[in-house]
C-alpha cells in the first residue's frame, strides 16, 4: 500500500486508553437490566440474553484468560474508526496471550456465512492504524436472520476453532449480533457474540451508549466543507446552497453541523414529524428566510437537509409505511415489472390518500420510495435527491411571490451532497481513542465470557483517562417495531429529541441566522496541536452531557 505523508505520520499515534483498561481488568457487574419497551415479549423472546447485568471494567491486579481465537466482522455503512476496534481487539486478545488469534471475515456478515475470511496477523495490522475505512477487511449489508446462515457460520467458526465473535455494526446490525447470540446460547454451541456501536447516523445512542463512533469524525469532515462553502457563498454573494447531509432517518448529522456552521437554515426531519408540516411548509418557511435576506441585498444562504427528511413529512411516512406493506405482500408480483406498469400496480393497490401523496411526487422519488430497499429494509434516502426536490419548490414559490409583489430578489441554487466523503475521514482523536477503546472493551467482554453485550465507553466529554469502559446487554436496548409488514425485536433508533439540549440550542438561535449571516468556518480535523482543538467531542455531546 502507498501511503500519504498523513498516513504515515499518523500511524504512529498511539491512542489513548482509560486508566482501567491500561493494564489488567477486572469487572464490576451491575443489576439485572430491562429492555427499553415490551419487555415481556423481548424477555420470550431472548430467555438466555435477557435481564443481564450492566458491566464495568476496573482496573485489577492481574487477569486470568482462557486461550482464545476471536473473529470480527465489519457491517453496514463506513465509519471513521473501524479499523481502530479492530486494532484495540487485536493488541488486547494479544496481550492476554500471544497464541490468540483473530480472524477477519470478508465483506461483512456475509463472510461469516460464505466462510470468506483472513487471519489479521501483526504484520498486516500495521498498515491500518488509525486509518479510515473499512478496508481492511470491507464491509457489507447482509442481514444474518436466518437459522440455516447462523448454522452455516458456524462450521467455519468451528474449523477455526473461534470462542467470539465481534460485530461492529449499527442498530440493525447489532440487533442482528443480539439474536445470533441467543441462538447461539440457546443451542449451547459456546459461542460468545459481542457487539460494538459504529454509525456516523449518531442514531445508536442511549442511556448507556453516549454516541456511536464515526460521528465525530463525519460529522467535523462536513462541518469543514459546509463552512468552506458559506466562506464561498459570503465572497460571491450570489448562490443559494442547498446541501444535503447523510443520516438515513435521525437528523443528529445536519444538527450537529448547524451547531459548528451555523447556516441559514437547517431542517431537522423530528420537528417536520412533530408538527406534523407538509413540504410546501417546509419550503415556505426557506422561502421566507431567502425574502427576508434578499431585502436586504442578501441573495445568498446556505440551507442544511437531513437526508431521512423525505420520511419524516407525515404524509409521505404514511405512504412510506403502505408501501413497506405492499412490498413485503406483493412485491413479487410488480418488481420485474416496466417503470409504468409498476408505477400503475402500485397506485391501484394503494389507500386513497396514500395514493394522492404518490401521485404528487417527482416519478423519480415516487419509484425510489416504492421499489428499492437495502437488505434491511431501509429506503435508501441517500439515492433520492431531496436537496434538488426542496430547491425547485422554492425556486417555484419565489416564482409566484415575485408574481405576487412579495419578493423581489434574485435566487440561484448550487446543491450538494456530503456523505460518503465523511464516512471514511482519517479518524479524528476522538474517534481514534474511543474506537480502540472499544475494541479494547469487546475483548475485554470475550475473556470474561460473556455474550449478548455491546461494548461501551462513557464519560467521553472527560479526558480519556477517566472513560469507564464496560459492557451493556444488547437486550437492554431492544423494543418491538414493525419492520417489512411484522412485528420485530429491534434496537430502538435514538432520534432527536426536540427537547434535548442540542435542538433547543439551535432552536433558541436560529431565527437570527435566518436572517443575519452569523457563519462560522470550523476548518480541517487537526491531529496534532493544542487539546482544546484536537481532541474536542462533538457540540452534541457536550450538550448532552453537561
Ligand atoms: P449504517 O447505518 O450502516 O452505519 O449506514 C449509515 C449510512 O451511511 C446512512 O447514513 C446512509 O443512508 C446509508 O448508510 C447509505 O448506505 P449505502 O452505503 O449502502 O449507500
Amino acid at each position: 500500500m502507498e501511503k500519504s505523508l498523513l498516513q504515515q505520520a499518523r500511524a504512529s499515534y498511539v491512542p489513548k486508553l482509560p486508566i482501567a483498561l491500561r493494564g489488567a481488568v477486572g469487572i464490576k457487574e451491575g443489576a439485572p437490566t430491562q429492555s427499553a419497551d415490551n419487555q415481556e415479549e423481548i424477555k420470550t423472546l431472548f430467555p438466555n440474553t435477557y435481564g443481564m447485568p450492566l458491566i464495568e471494567f476496573v482496573a485489577a491486579e492481574k487477569s486470568d484468560a482462557a486461550a482464545m481465537n476471536v473473529g470480527v466482522i465489519l457491517s453496514g455503512g463506513q465509519a471513521p474508526g473501524g479499523h481502530n476496534v479492530i486494532t484495540g481487539l487485536f493488541d488486547t486478545i494479544k496481550k492476554l496471550n500471544p497464541e490468540n488469534r483473530l480472524f477477519g471475515f470478508i465483506l461483512g456478515p456475509g463472510g461469516l456465512v460464505s466462510h470468506n475470511y483472513m487471519e489479521i496477523t501483526a504484520d498486516f495490522i500495521e498498515d491500518y492504524r488509525n486509518t479510515g475505512g473499512f478496508d481492511m477487511i470491507g464491509s457489507g449489508r447482509t442481514k444474518l436472520e436466518e437459522t440455516e446462515q447462523f448454522e452455516k457460520g458456524l462450521e467455519i467458526i468451528r474449523k477455526l476453532d473461534i470462542k467470539a465473535l465481534v460485530i461492529i455494526g449499527g442498530d440493525d446490525s447489532n440487533t442482528n449480533a443480539c439474536v445470533l447470540a441467543e441462538y447461539y446460547a440457546a443451542k449451547q454451541y459456546g459461542v460468545q457474540v459481542i457487539g460494538c456501536p459504529k454509525t456516523i447516523d449518531g442514531d445508536l445512542k442511549n442511556s448507556q451508549i453516549e454516541t456511536s463512533f464515526g460521528f465525530d469524525t463525519a460529522t467535523k469532515t462536513y462541518s469543514e466543507l459546509i463552512g468552506n462553502i458559506e466562506r464561498d457563498c459570503n465572497s460571491a454573494r450570489k448562490y443559494w446552497h442547498f446541501i444535503k447531509l447523510m443520516g438515513r432517518s435521525a437528523s443528529h448529522i445536519a444538527l450537529e453541523c448547524a451547531l459548528q456552521c451555523q447556516p441559514n437554515i437547517c431542517i431537522v426531519s423530528e420537528e417536520v414529524e412533530a408538527k406534523d408540516m407538509t413540504l410546501n411548509e417546509i419550503v415556505e418557511q426557506i422561502c421566507t428566510s431567502v425574502a427576508y435576506r434578499a431585502a436586504n441585498g442578501d441573495n445568498f444562504g446556505v440551507v442544511l437537509i437531513p437526508e431521512g427528511l423525505i420520511e419524516f413529512v407525515p404524509a409521505i411516512g404514511r405512504l412510506i409505511a403502505e408501501l413497506n406493506d405492499l412490498l413485503a405482500a406483493h412485491g413479487a408480483d410488480y418488481k420485474d415489472l416496466d417503470a409504468d406498469a409498476q408505477r400503475q400496480y402500485i397506485i391501484s393497490h394503494l389507500s386513497d390518500a396514500n395514493k394522492a401523496t404518490f401521485e404528487t411526487l417527482p416519478a423519480d422519488v415516487a419509484r425510489q420510495l416504492s421499489l428499492d430497499r437495502d437488505p434491511h429494509g431501509n429506503v435508501q434516502v441517500s439515492l433520492i435527491e431531496t436537496e434538488k426536490l426542496i430547491s425547485e419548490m422554492c425556486a417555484a414559490k419565489l416564482k409566484q411571490w415575485a408574481a405576487e409583489g412579495k419578493y423581489t430578489g434574485k435566487f440561484a441554487a448550487q446543491h450538494h451532497f456530503f456523505g460518503y466523503e465523511g464516512r471514511c475521514a482519517t479518524p479524528s482523536n476522538f474517534d481514534a481513542d474511543y474506537c480502540y477503546a472499544l475494541g479494547t472493551s469487546a475483548a475485554q467482554l470475550i475473556a470474561n465470557g460473556k455474550t449478548g453485550y455491546m461494548a461501551v465507553v462513557k464519560n467521553t466529554t472527560a479526558p480519556v483517562e477517566e472513560w469507564q469502559a464496560g459492557g451493556v446487554p444488547i437486550t437492554m436496548m431492544m423494543n418491538m417495531e414493525r419492520r417489512n409488514g411484522q412485528m420485530k425485536p429491534v434496537i430502538r433508533k435514538a432520534l432527536v429529541e426536540l427537547d434535548g439540549a442540542p435542538f433547543k440550542a439551535f432552536a433558541a438561535v436560529r431565527d437570527t441566522w435566518a436572517k443575519e449571516t452569523c457563519y462560522v468556518y470550523p476548518g480541517p480535523i487537526q491531529y496534532w496541536g493544542p487539546s482544546e482543538v484536537c481532541d474536542r467531542p462533538t457540540m452534541t455531546l457536550i450538550l448532552e452531557h453537561k
